[in-house]
């Protein structure tokens, strides 16, 4: 058997991540534990790219842009439910413009961008009582770049 699985060792890796603003209290997280789960990989700070976007409906087309100068991409967003339907076409827009970036381009993504009924339920997810998002996105990022590379 051959098993083929990354490890979480960025030193030699460029990343990209993506983050949009809407929701920005709780983006704001989502990035800064985005950033230290990358730091802690070994990910050199040279080597991250940050790119920011207005909301979660942007952030496809800006990892687009971005799939040739970096090994893998982190997406981060917030999409909180509120009142509005509009939720549901964010949701949608955001994950499958995203699976499909990264499966016309074959660069790894790992999708960030919380889907929640509140803004409570969110911040739980980006340091609080249900763990960091961001940290984990980013680290999946780092270990799927170098699964992608073995693969060959
Ligand atoms: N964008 C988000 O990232 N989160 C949201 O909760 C959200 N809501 O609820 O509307 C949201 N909308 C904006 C959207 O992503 C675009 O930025 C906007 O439609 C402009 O294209």
């Amino acid at each position: 058997m051959r098993l083929i699985k990354g490890d979480p060792d960025g030193k030699d890796l460029k990343i990209g991540v993506v983050i949009s603003r809407f929701n920005t209290a709780i983006t704001d997280k989502l990035l800064e534990g985005a950033l230290q789960g990358l730091l802690d990989c070994g990910v050199h700070p040279d080597n991250v790219t940050v790119v920011s976007v207005p909301g979660a409906i942007e952030i496809p087309g800006a990892a687009k842009k971005l799939v040739s100068q970096v090994d893998a991409i982190v997406t981060l967003g917030a999409v909180v439910r509120g009142e509005t339907e509009h939720f549901t076409y964010v949701c949608k827009a955001a994950q499958e413009g995203m699976i499909q970036v990264a499966l016309d381009s074959g660069v790894p993504m790992t999708f960030g961008v919380l889907t929640t009924e509140n803004s409570e339920q969110a911040l739980a997810r980006c340091g609080g009582a249900k763990g960091h998002k961001g940290y984990e996105v980013a680290q999946d990022a780092v270990e799927l770049a170098n699964t992608y590379k073995m693969i060959g």
